[in-house]
């Protein structure tokens, strides 16, 4: 029988660490039940001495198997080279980017291990479905060990134009690893439009009509695939949630006045210090809202905090967060309730469905499924309004009904704010049914199923 071969930098093992599981994990273990196979990345573990052989366990019919690293490849491949090099560069901020040789190596070097370890673990008729920026030259490193399996990759992320992409060295390397996949898959079909201009301008390579392109000497499919969320999943925790003692409590803390609700990893590619610039504007301009007391609860839960940029940041948002509160703050109401930690998963979505305005604002990203995730915990009765950066990937699909905003122009943003708050019922209705009948139709049972089905079609030729 045909077995799915997920690998990913990360893996969640089903039961575990339930706080941090999002669509993603739940995507991929269904996949796995669909199709039974395995899932294999690192154990997110790091240790002077690590095992040499996989750590492979079998729970409710599904296999996950783990590899440790040491420090110095978290450092170089993690911390360095993932982290410092290709997010920064990719979310078009290359001025974040801190470049160093050994990182590189440490990233190279990585990717061929998971590839010396995954190898043996193949059975004939596999296929495999490698996951995200940390592993981008693993196909590379697969077919150098004689793998001859089907292998597609999918970008999580944005993929930068040529001009931005080809700030960061080694840039032809590594795209030029990506034509060893058979199927390369984007978010949107910019990053897609952007891969193409690499592919032509940049490495002489040539693009058809229906997707194949011809590389590097490979022929293979790239295409867009909108990751999507489990809606109907979404929409029943959001409703069940309702009633939990947490979300009475939020609720009884506002007093029947407006919520707002940002959630991001702390990330600088999500904007959280614009959006607080914006929502300080805002209360400024609209003093109706301040007697109103509109609350920004901003939910940042803490991620890659040892890398020196994540630091300053973090500095930098709480700075401003304690300011516009000083500045603004009544006894008895506090503007922007801003919390580091993570919530359920069951408590966010009940956050989602009490609050007025879903206010996502990211600089760069690749989709951003809280976005989605805030449409569908919506009570379709009187459901709350989405404001969405123009610079997330969400909005290809979301943009006639939410209400599109650039996060640099603190003062649209701050109109669109008003906006959303006194939409009437019947706008909103219609704007949330449009949001609904499209999170449906490209749920993430869709993505999955349209990537493994133009993985099933590899090998591909030029006829
Ligand atoms: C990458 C790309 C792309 C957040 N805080 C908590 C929590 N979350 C959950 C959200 C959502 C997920 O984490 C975040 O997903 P996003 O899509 O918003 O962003 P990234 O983490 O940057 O994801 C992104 C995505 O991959 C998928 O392809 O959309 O562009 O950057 O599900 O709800 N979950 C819980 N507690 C929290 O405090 N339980």
């Amino acid at each position: 029988m045909t077995r799915l071969v997920v690998v990913s930098n990360r893996v969640e093992e089903a039961g575990k660490n339930q706080t941090s599981v999002g669509g993603l994990a739940v995507s991929i273990q269904a996949a796995l039940e669909t199709y039974g196979g395995i899932w294999f990345g690192w154990s997110g573990k790091y240790a002077a001495k690590v095992s040499v052989r996989p750590n492979v366990t079998s729970t409710n019919g599904l296999t996950y198997a783990t590899l440790d690293l040491s420090p110095q490849d978290y450092e170089e491949y993690y911390s360095g080279y993932a982290n410092r090099v290709i997010w920064p560069v990719f979310h078009y901020r290359p001025d974040l980017m801190t470049f160093r040789r050994k990182d590189y190596d440490g990233y190279r070097r990585v990717n061929a291990y998971f590839a010396k370890k995954l190898a043996p673990l193949l059975e004939g008729d596999d296929f495999i479905w490698v996951h995200d920026y940390h592993l981008i030259p693993l196909a590379h490193e697969l077919r150098q060990k004689g793998v001859n399996h089907p292998i597609g990759f999918f970008l999580h992320i944005p993929f930068p134009v040529p001009e931005v992409l080809t700030a960061l060295p080694g840039h032809h390397e590594l795209v030029e690893s990506l034509c060893a996949y058979d199927v390369v898959g984007f978010q949107t079909e910019m990053d897609l439009y952007a891969f193409h201009n690499y592919i032509t301008r940049e490495i002489q390579g040539q693009v058809m009509s229906n997707g194949i392109v011809k590389a590097n000497g490979r022929t293979f499919f790239a295409g867009v695939f909108p990751i999507g969320i489990d809606v109907e999943n979404a929409a029943a925790v959001a409703e069940d949630s309702k009633k939990s003692t947490t979300t009475v409590k939020m609720q009884e803390s506002l007093h029947g006045r407006p919520m707002i609700i940002g959630v991001d990893r702390l990330d600088y590619s999500k904007g959280i210090m614009e959006r607080f610039l914006a929502f300080e504007h805002f209360l400024q301009v609209c003093p109706e809202f301040q007697e109103q007391c509109a609350t920004l609860i901003q939910i940042a839960p803490l991620s890659r905090s040892d890398v020196q940029e994540y630091k300053e940041m973090r500095d930098e948002i709480s700075t401003a967060a304690g300011r516009i509160n000083g500045r603004f703050s009544e006894f008895n109401w506090v503007p922007i309730r801003y919390m580091n930690h993570r919530f359920k998963r069951r408590t966010l979505m009940g956050f989602f469905r009490t609050s007025h305005v879903g206010f996502v604002t990211p600089l760069r990203d690749g989709m951003n499924l809280v976005a989605k995730e805030y449409i569908a915990a919506q009570d379709p009765e009187d459901p709350g309004v989405l404001v969405l950066s123009h610079f997330a990937g969400a909005v290809h699909e979301l943009d006639d009904h939410s209400l599109v905003v650039n996060p640099y122009n603190i003062e649209e943003v701050a109109d669109a704010l008003k906006q959303a708050l006194v939409m009437p019922l019947d706008e909103r209705q219609a704007r949330w049914t449009e949001m609904m009948k499209t999170l449906r139709r490209n749920d993430i049972t869709t993505w999955r199923e349209k990537f493994v089905a133009a993985l099933r079609e590899a090998p591909y030729s030029v006829n």
